[in-house]
């Protein structure tokens, strides 16, 4: 398909120019229509739906899309939330859409001791010290393209950082600074088998950032950040020319996508929003591994930084190490069908996806060669997950509607035609990312999809100016029947993104091994307060309803150090150590040992007590540390 425009056709309107670029660029008829879809969607809410095939579109369920999990039953998948500002991960049961459990990640957290034993703590600081994360993008590693139920990862774009989750414990294990990159937005894996996790860097900066080129943006670069999932350390970092914004792998370790928004490599809005077209950088990832073991790369800041910019010389030998794929304006998400045959890009700007085949892209000489289709979607296209039906998802931000299409279809169809599309839901509202059982991995499952909605309006009760976003549920097994709307979440700012993994696939322990843990037991009868110059090592088992000494008696100005062990064996029964006064509330679970140290500055009686509700004896779970003042 070689006669698709190189040029987007659309005609700015005049009086929306100044506002908003969604607004801007879209095509006047389209813009209308806009225009009702955001600026009185409560009047017309359920009437946006440009091929309505269904007039009850968006009321609630009936029939085949059972939903419903009876008290005591189990959900069939596991949902894993960004938690947007909140910096924590989110676990819910997908289709009942409970909410099952949170993982702090960059945030401080109470109820799980999260940076208030000595381990997270430390774990926290050295990842910048940081008090907040803004988390985007959770995907779960894979091996041979399935999820493995190892790892979840995710990005921090507030502060440059990427975090490994162990899905053995549902806790944070590791953090990384990434040294070369501002504003970390795609986090994502290398496949089949999660060789890197990629950081997607979206904010060009100097390089290094180092107060030079302060003013000069033409000398700003993104990178790509490929970190080893293993030792979470920087591997290479790739920059490029644009920016880098949502990525994916495609599926035989030859290539990793991301989509540029910003060719024109401006720092305003107007500025990035100026071309027609930016485009989609593909990673060639054999090619990039061979520039560094040849060592074509600058070291900056311990990393080695390979040139994939359009004029490096890496990019004009015979097999470039980034092609860049020209799409229309301001692209956003970009992912990779489940058998690895094409990449998918949204338009935002444009109505449009461009599909990218990937065996094509290796062998054409001009890289926009490997575009077979271009299909008009819908208005502001965000994102797109699959079906195993050979069925696309797309999110359409300015339509506040979910479109399903056929992928073949539109490869088949005329570019910018409308042929390929199916059917489309209305959402409320808003929809940035959208999400679908398994979608990321090679067996996707075709039955639940979640639309995270940014806007949620009048579908609750209003709860101040601030709102929650509204995480929608809709089931699309039914080809026949077509897309359903079957449950509204509620749900605190923000989730940006999902992922939906099948609970096969995640085994977690719910007991600890203390052998996985860092820090040696305290066993049963062994509990011990050493003494040394100023410094007090105390040891010591809980267990209901005790610590393992009644007192701790110190000094003012002693270092304390408190090591202690759950030394419960059955499940469920969790215990803390609070010492509110000192800023400290360290939980175990059974089996797990934490440590604590503090400086005992403040003399005086201090209540040490277990802040879970572990038995009928609960309150009574309490010890004294006594800080004896200096003379
Ligand atoms: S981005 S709403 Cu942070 Cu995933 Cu697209
Ligand atoms: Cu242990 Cu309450
Ligand atoms: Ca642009």
């Amino acid at each position: 398909m070689t006669d698709l425009p190189t040029t987007d056709t659309t005609e700015p309107t005049t009086d929306a120019d100044d506002r908003d670029p969604l607004f801007a660029r879209i095509p006047r008829r389209d813009f209308m229509k806009a225009g009702a879809a955001t600026g009185a969607l409560t009047a017309l809410a359920g009437c946006t739906s440009m091929l309505e095939s269904d007039g009850d579109n968006g009321t609630a369920a009936a029939g085949s899309a059972d939903h419903h999990v009876p008290p005591g039953e189990l959900d069939e998948y596991y949902a894993f939330f960004s938690g947007g500002h909140s910096g924590e991960v989110r676990v819910y049961g997908v289709p009942s859409m409970r909410s099952l459990m949170r993982i702090p990640v960059f945030n401080l957290e109470g109820a799980r001791g999260y940076g208030y034993d000595d381990e997270t703590r430390e774990m926290l600081e050295d990842a910048g010290g940081y008090t907040w994360g803004d988390v985007h993008h959770p995907r779960v590693s894979q091996t041979d393209n399935e999820y493995d139920g190892r790892w979840l990862f995710v990005n921090d774009k507030a502060n440059g950082r990427l975090a490994r989750i162990c899905l053995k414990y549902f806790e944070t294990d590791a953090i990384v600074d990434l040294p070369n990159q501002q504003g970390t937005h795609g986090a994502c894996a290398l496949m089949p088998d999660t060789k890197y996790i990629f950081g997607v860097g979206e904010f060009r900066v100097p390089m290094p950032n180092d107060g030079r080129d302060l003013d000069d943006p033409s000398a700003y670069t993104s990178v790509l950040s490929a970190v080893d999932p293993e030792t979470m350390n920087p591997v290479f970092d790739v920059k490029v020319s644009g920016n880098l914004d949502n990525g994916d792998s495609g599926k035989n370790g030859r290539w990793f996508f991301s989509t540029s928004y910003n060719s024109e490599e401006g720092v305003t809005e107007r500025e990035m929003t100026q071309a027609d077209m930016d485009w989609v950088t593909a990673f060639d990832m054999p090619a990039i591994e061979e520039a560094l073991d040849n060592g074509d790369y600058e070291e900056i800041n311990g990393v080695p930084v390979i040139d994939g910019t359009k004029d490096s010389p890496l990019n004009n030998a015979d097999r470039p190490i980034v092609r860049y794929v020209d799409v229309p304006s301001n692209p956003h998400g970009v992912t990779v069908t489940p058998d690895g045959t094409y990449a998918i890009a949204s338009g935002k700007l444009d109505n449009t996806c461009t599909i990218m085949e990937l065996d094509l892209l290796g062998e054409v000489g001009d890289p926009n060669d490997a575009i077979v289709g271009q299909p008009q979607v819908g208005m502001g296209p965000l994102h797109t997950r699959y079906d195993e039906r050979g069925h696309a998802y797309t999110s359409l931000f300015v339509d506040s509607q979910i479109v399903k299409w056929d992928i073949e279809a539109a490869v088949e169809s005329e570019p910018r035609s409308e042929d390929a599309v199916i059917e489309k839901i209305d959402v409320h509202y808003n929809p940035g990312h959208l999400n679908a059982s398994q979608s990321f991995s090679s067996d996707p499952k075709g039955d639940w999809l979640i639309s995270l909605n940014k806007q949620s309006l009048d579908r609750f009760l209003p709860v101040g100016p601030t709102f929650p976003v509204n995480d929608q549920l809709i089931y699309i097994g039914d080809d026949e029947e077509g897309m359903e709307l079957v449950k509204d979440t509620p749900t605190y700012p923000e989730p940006h993104d999902a992922t939906i993994v099948h609970r096969d696939n995640i085994n977690p322990e719910t007991v600890y091994d203390p052998d996985d843990l860092a820090l040696e037991p305290v066993a049963g009868g062994e509990d011990d307060i050493t003494r040394e110059d100023g410094r007090v090592e105390v040891r010591m088992i809980n267990q209901r309803n005790q610590f393992g000494f009644q007192d701790i008696t110190v000094q003012e100005g002693d270092e304390v150090e408190i090591t202690t062990t759950n030394i419960e064996t059955s499940e469920n029964i969790v215990h803390s150590l609070a010492i509110p006064q000192y800023d400290i509330n360290v939980k175990t679970a059974p089996q797990e040992t934490r440590k604590v140290t503090f400086t005992a500055d403040k003399p005086g009686v201090y209540w040490i007590y277990c802040a879970y509700f572990c038995s009928a004896l609960h309150l009574e779970m309490r010890s004294r540390l006594l800080v004896e003042p200096e003379d």
